[in-house]
């Protein structure tokens, strides 16, 4: 038992992940210190009616070298790497989070999703085909609602998308159903190299009892015992047993092996990155043995036209259409966009890029960009650093922020162009979150 021992416990961390943490142990019975290197992190009131004042330390991480902690709860926006946090992991403190409490305490089946991209679309998509089969998911974890309260929730499956951030303090993930969508850079300023962050994201396998992976991303492979099954999806031509589409007209069939699922008609969703989302959902539920053909899922399919913010059509001004993708935060976000809208005979996409660029290296963008983009318009932190790699294969164009590039924007487009908002970037050199971004983008698109 976790009660009764000689362990020390602290949370570290007092936003939404910490106070997930202090609630579920306070719960428990579990006695834990608290410490944020914030002054005032947004859960210390909250935290203060589940551990008394004297356990909780704001301002540094510093005093956990005093308290002899033995484990850590360390919140996802909170690195290992941090000087105190290494220093104790070498003593032997285990390094613990939110989601591997969760793996010890879960009583019924979960998914865990993870990858550079489309986290979110496919989880969300999960947890709404699973209620319209009739059986009860709930879905969280990075995705907004912390890990640790879906176990206050009835339900017969949860779904949980996975940070690498969350994945690097969870040891043990044993999910019933692992999924690695695909793997490319995000958060170099995170991790040393692509190879860590890679190392990182294929925790999500480990002890899983069926896993999903993405055919067209050998970085996705899982290495699993030879009796956990595996299912893969591809956008390409199925092998058996594999999901993946069969081209159809001006469509295409959604296979399993070669029976027919779904046609692309029936699926709101378009372009192919979401096909492949689609297929990776069905293969999740196909795994947990839950019927993946059906009238249900088909209305769930044609209706669900994923979240805000992920490549979602603002208005058509002047035969202009504005897309705001300001969810796209990291490069290979931005190539699918690319790849989804760019048309093959003319360039006929604006790009606006720009932000915290997260220690990337953007060079993956410079093809997407010299094949699909006229010009692209660049704001916030990297600009430079974004135009500096792009501007010998598009012309690059930069500005203070994005009221300039939208005052300016109209007058560049002719007919038929499509403006996209999707920044490759993090929002928080100029915002407090993409959805604040992408609000702002859509407000100043809709007074045009
Ligand atoms: N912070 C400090 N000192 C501390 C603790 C935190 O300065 O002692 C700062 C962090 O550097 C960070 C901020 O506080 O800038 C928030 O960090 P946090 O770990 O307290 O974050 P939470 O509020 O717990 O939210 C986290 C996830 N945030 C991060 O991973 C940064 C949320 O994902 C997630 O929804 C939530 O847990 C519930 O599971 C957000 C995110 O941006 C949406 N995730 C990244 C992404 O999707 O790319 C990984
Ligand atoms: P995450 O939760 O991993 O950030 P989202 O579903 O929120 O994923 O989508 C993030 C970004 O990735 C959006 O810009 C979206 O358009 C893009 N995207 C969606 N599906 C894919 C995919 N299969 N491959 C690459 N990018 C994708």
């Amino acid at each position: 038992s976790l009660i009764g021992s000689d362990r020390v416990r602290a949370v570290v961390g007092l936003g939404a992940t910490g106070l997930s943490c202090v609630r579920f142990l306070a719960d428990k019975g579990i006695e834990f210190y608290v410490v944020d290197s914030r002054d005032n992190p947004p859960g210390l009131e909250q935290a203060k009616e589940y551990c008394s004042e004297d356990k909780i330390f704001t301002g540094s991480l510093d005093v956990l070298e005093t308290l002899n902690v033995t484990e850590l709860y360390v919140s996802p926006g909170i690195s290992l790497k941090t000087p105190v946090l290494r220093r104790l992991a070498e003593h032997g403190v285990a390094m613990r989070g939110d989601v591997d409490l969760f793996c010890d305490y879960a009583d019924k089946p979960f998914v865990a999703i993870t990858g550079s991209n489309a986290k979110s679309t496919v989880t969300t998509l999960v947890e709404a085909l699973i209620n319209a089969s009739g059986k009860k998911a709930i879905a969280g974890g990075n995705l907004g609602l912390p890990a640790l309260d879906l176990l206050e929730q009835q339900a017969d499956f949860y779904i949980l998308e996975v940070s690498s951030f969350q994945l690097e303090t969870t040891h043990a993930m044993k999910a019933d159903v692992a999924c690695l969508l695909n793997v490319s850079e995000d958060h170099m300023d995170r991790y040393d190299d692509f190879y860590e962050y890679q190392r990182v994201k294929q925790k999500i396998y480990r002890g899983c009892k069926a896993a999903v992976c993405n055919k067209q991303d050998i970085l996705t492979a899982p290495l699993l015992a030879e009796s956990t099954p595996v299912r893969a999806f591809t956008t390409k031509s199925p092998d058996l047993k594999e999901f993946g589409m069969l081209p159809d007209g001006d469509g295409a069939w959604l296979c399993k092996g070669v029976e027919r699922l779904y046609h692309t008609s029936q699926i709101k969703l378009k372009g192919s990155h979401n096909y492949a989302n689609v297929l990776a959902a069905l293969a999740i539920l196909e795994m947990l043995k839950l019927e993946i053909v059906s009238p249900d899922i088909a209305s769930v399919l044609s209706e669900f036209g994923g979240l805000e913010h992920r490549c979602q059509t603002v208005r058509t001004l002047d035969n202009v259409t504005f897309i705001n993708d300001s969810k796209g935060t990291n490069v290979g976000a931005t190539i699918a966009a690319l790849n989804g809208l760019g048309s093959l005979t003319k360039k006929n996409i604006l790009l606006i890029a720009g932000g915290d660029g997260k220690g990337a290296d953007f060079k993956d963008l410079i093809k997407p960009a010299a094949q699909f983009v006229k010009t692209v318009y660049l704001f916030g932190q990297d600009k430079k650093k974004i135009g500096s790699v792009l501007s010998t294969s598009v012309e690059v164009k930069c500005f203070d922020n994005l009221e300039q590039i939208i005052d300016l924007i109209g007058l560049d487009s002719e007919q038929g162009d499509i403006v996209l908002f999707s920044p490759a970037c993090a929002s928080f050199d100029m915002y407090q979150s993409f959805e604040r971004r992408g609000e702002h983008f859509m407000q100043l698109v809709k007074a045009l």
